[in-house]
């Protein structure tokens, strides 16, 4: 174990004996959800997960140290300071240790301290990808460079079409990371069931994508999984709605010039606050569902 990283004693007896232990990111904490709901909410997904027979470990960086599973009061400090917490993505890791400093972990990072603590299965609401415009801008997110080369099983809702989902498609497919549609042939986006793009293959199990986790990892193959659950029928969105305010959100954002890091945030607040809170409900359901999903996927795991 490096000794950067910092395992908390309730997760690390869970790993040491060989019990389920699903990791869940903190950006969806600081930067996908306004306070004081993203605190209530985080600390709901980590009842459900243990709900369902697991442990959670929220993963964050913490005056420097990589921690896999935050405290209660680690959750609410990092929920209140919001976007005044470093968004940290791979390039950022180094700086914020040797600088004790915080930050709140993306998908990547929560890949990546996950995989260093020993843990396989981690739970979050969308995963970042290519982005719309990315031929002119360079601008896909480091989560899909981590899916290829980290071993971690990311159980989400699919991606907003913030993105553009179709070349996100195919950047998961040149880097070799099986996507798979828990339940569905269709890959969902997010606050909507249907994006009318195919996964790579329907699962209807958590033992099967257990099972499918094994057999890459026995094989040496390296890189991660994604698998793809769909938001409950009842808490899915309209389309159209969410299209008009995802197309409102990137018209403001090219008005406003902002780039680089700051894009998945600003665009997140603005669908948000275009929806009204009806978008922030589903977002919270759909995070739930999936952290059921990991926590019976990484009891079919041990
Ligand atoms: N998409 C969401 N909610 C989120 C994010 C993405 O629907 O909270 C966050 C995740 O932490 C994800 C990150 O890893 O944004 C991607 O940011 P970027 O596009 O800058 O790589
Ligand atoms: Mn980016």
């Amino acid at each position: 174990m490096n000794k950067y990283l910092s395992i908390s004693p309730e997760v690390a007896v869970a790993l040491r004996d060989n019990r389920p232990v699903v990791a869940l990111e903190s950006t969806i904490i600081s930067h996908g959800m306004p306070y004081p709901q993203n605190v209530e909410t985080a600390m709901r997904v980590e009842q459900t997960i243990r709900d369902n027979g697991a442990v959670p470990a929220t993963i964050a960086v913490i005056g420097g140290k990589l921690k896999a599973g935050c405290t209660a009061e680690e959750i609410e400090y990092l929920g209140k300071k919001g976007q005044a917490v470093t968004k940290a993505s791979r390039r950022d890791l180094p700086v914020l240790i040797a600088r004790g400093m915080d930050g709140a972990t993306t998908v990547t990072t929560t890949m990546i301290i996950a995989a260093m603590a020993g843990i396989k299965v981690f739970a979050t609401g969308g995963i970042g990808g290519v982005h719309r415009g990315a031929q002119q801008t360079f601008d896909i997110s480091a989560d899909l460079e981590e899916l290829a080369q980290t071993p971690v099983m990311v159980i989400c809702a699919g991606a907003k079409s913030i993105l553009d989902l179709g070349l996100t498609l195919e950047y998961l497919e040149t880097k070799g990371v099986p996507v798979i549609g828990y339940g569905t042939d269709e890959l969902p986006a997010f606050y909507t069931r249907h994006s009318g793009l195919g996964v790579d293959y329907r699962i209807d199990t958590p033992e099967e994508l257990a099972a499918i986790f094994r057999a890459k990892q026995e094989c040496g193959l390296k890189g991660g999984m994604l698998v793809t659950n769909p938001i409950p029928e009842q808490y899915s969105m309209p389309k159209q709605l969410i299209d008009e305010a995802i197309s409102q959100a990137l018209r403001e954002m090219e008005e406003q010039g902002i780039h680089g890091k700051h894009c998945t945030p600003f665009l997140l607040a603005r669908v948000k606050d275009l929806t009204g809170g009806d978008s922030l409900a589903s977002n919270i359901q759909l995070v739930l569902n999936n952290a059921s999903l990991a926590a019976r996927t990484a009891a079919a795991l041990v």
